[in-house]
Formats: structure tokens, sequence, C-alpha cells
């Protein structure tokens, strides 16, 4: 009985192995931007406090994070703080800003082994100063790092970005440094927070809601979109795996005909 079912196990790592295998033959997403939804619920259903859930969560940014970097997917951008997000508890705030130092403190040794670089995007002044602090010394450490990034959205909304963009070009064009026919797709590129990085090409968001809210509205024009049921700190290898598989098996033709079934 026992070794039936150690055979039944090794099987299902082997195709597990099987799997990744047959998803690296294939086109890896460049980058990946996740909404990391239901950690509050998740915590709901076993009667402890949302905080322990936001912790729960941070483990499972450590998995996804190495296993992406794994399969060579180039960029990892993680909604971990929105703009919306200061309208809750002063508590609840309080812990949630505490995570970056904990994470990297007990995490950067091990992005350093793997080379992934820490980076941020959002609007970094309203953090508090040992968050600052944190995520700071983190970017400065892993800055040669060749390997993922792992791109944090922290205070973060697209729009309020859109905004800044679109004042920044105004004054270019107002200072005669721009003409407004020079205007195009690329220059507003440029001028994101997310200019260095690939467009992302997939986006997941778990917990079973299906909205955007206000998350890299222009970067994600041509993304793929998987929604899972799945609880963020639920959420694994296996997941992903599944989340690189279905993009994978999507037709991505950016409405051209190419890649057309023929009859
Ligand atoms: C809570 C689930 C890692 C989402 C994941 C302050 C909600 C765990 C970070 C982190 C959060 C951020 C920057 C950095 C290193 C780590 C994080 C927040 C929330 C928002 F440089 N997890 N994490 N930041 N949660």
């Amino acid at each position: 009985m026992l070794r039936k079912l150690m055979r039944k196990k090794t099987a299902d790592i082997q195709s597990l192995q099987e799997r990744i295998h047959t998803v690296k033959q294939r086109q890896m997403p460049n980058h990946v931007a996740i909404i990391m939804d239901g950690n509050g619920r998740w915590a709901k259903q076993r009667k402890m406090p949302r905080i322990a859930g936001h912790h729960e969560g941070m483990k499972t940014v450590r998995q996804v994070t190495n296993f992406a970097n794994d399969l060579g997917v180039k960029a990892l951008t993680l909604y971990a703080f929105s703009t919306e997000n200061w309208k809750r508890p002063k508590i609840e705030i309080d812990f949630l800003m505490n995570l970056p130092g904990e994470f990297l403190n007990t995490y950067l040794p091990e992005l350093m082994e793997k080379g992934i670089k820490v980076e941020m995007i959002g609007n970094m002044d309203a953090l508090p100063a040992h968050t600052k602090t944190a995520i700071t010394k983190a970017m400065e450490i892993t800055k040669n790092n060749t390997g993922l990034i792992l791109n944090f959205a922290m205070n973060y909304g697209s729009r309020l970005e859109l905004v800044h963009v679109m004042k920044e070009l105004a004054r270019e064009v107002e200072s005669g440094n721009m003409e407004i026919e020079a205007i195009d797709e690329n220059v507003i590129n440029s001028k994101l927070m997310t200019a260095h990085l690939p467009e992302p090409d997939l986006l997941i968001r778990t917990s079973g809601e299906v909205r955007l809210s206000n998350f890299m509205l222009w970067q994600l024009a041509y993304a793929e979109f998987i929604f899972t049921e799945v609880l963020w700190p639920d959420y694994n290898e296996e997941c992903f795996l599944q989340a690189i598989e279905d993009f994978q098996n999507r037709d991505r033709r950016f409405g051209s005909l190419e890649g057309d079934r023929k009859g």
C-alpha cells in the first residue's frame, strides 16, 4: 500500500518536471504581472487576523519569484500596495509596511545567490522611512544582478502614472523641447515607470476578482489575462505553471491573421 502511494507520488513529481521541461521549450512570457488578491479572505477562512494572510502571502511571493526565475521569465511585477490601500485601517497599513523589510532581511541572501534584481514602481515618497530604506538598500545591493527583475508596485496607481506622463510631455512641448507631432506610443512608453522593462505579456489575478483595479492600464494593452479562484496564500508553483501553459496555448496574433489555421 505504502509502495503504491510512493509510486504515485513519484509519478506526480515527474509529470510536474515534464511539464516544466515542455513549457521551457516553448515561448515563455517575458514579463508577468500579478495582482496578489485573497490574503484577507484566506485568513478569515481560518479565523485568523487579516495580517496573518498578508504574512502568508509573502511566502508565496518568495516561491513564485524563484520559480519564475528558474523558468527564465525576465520580469515579474507584483502589485503589493495600491494608492487605494491607504484607506485601510492604520494598524493594517503599519503591518504591511513592515513586510518589505522582513522579506528582504530574510530573503536578500537568496535573491543574491539566484541573481535576482529588486526594483519598484510607484511613489516611494509617501512610504514610511523604514520601508523606503529597506527597498532602496535592496535595489542598490541587487542592481548588478542579471537574472529575473522582481518589480514591486508599491503605492502605485496607473491613472496617476499617466497623469504624470501627460504633464511631463506638456512641459516639454511648452518649453519648446518637443513638437506635439513627435508624441507617439514610443515617447509615452519612454516616460512610464516601466520604460526599461519588456511589455507585460501575461497578467494573473488571484482570488476570483475579475478587474484591473487601476493596474498598468497602458502597459497591459496586449497582455493575456488569467483569472483564478485560488487565494494568493494558496497559490503555488503548480498554479503558476498552469498559467504559463494556458498562456502558451493561446493564439497570440495581435489582431493580424498571422498563425491563422488553414482550412
Ligand atoms: C501583502 C501579498 C513582499 C500581498 C504579498 C507593503 C499583500 C505579501 C513585499 C515586498 C506584501 C515589497 C517590496 C520589497 C520587498 C518585498 C510586500 C507589501 C505587501 C506592501 F522590496 N510582500 N509584500 N510589500 N504582502
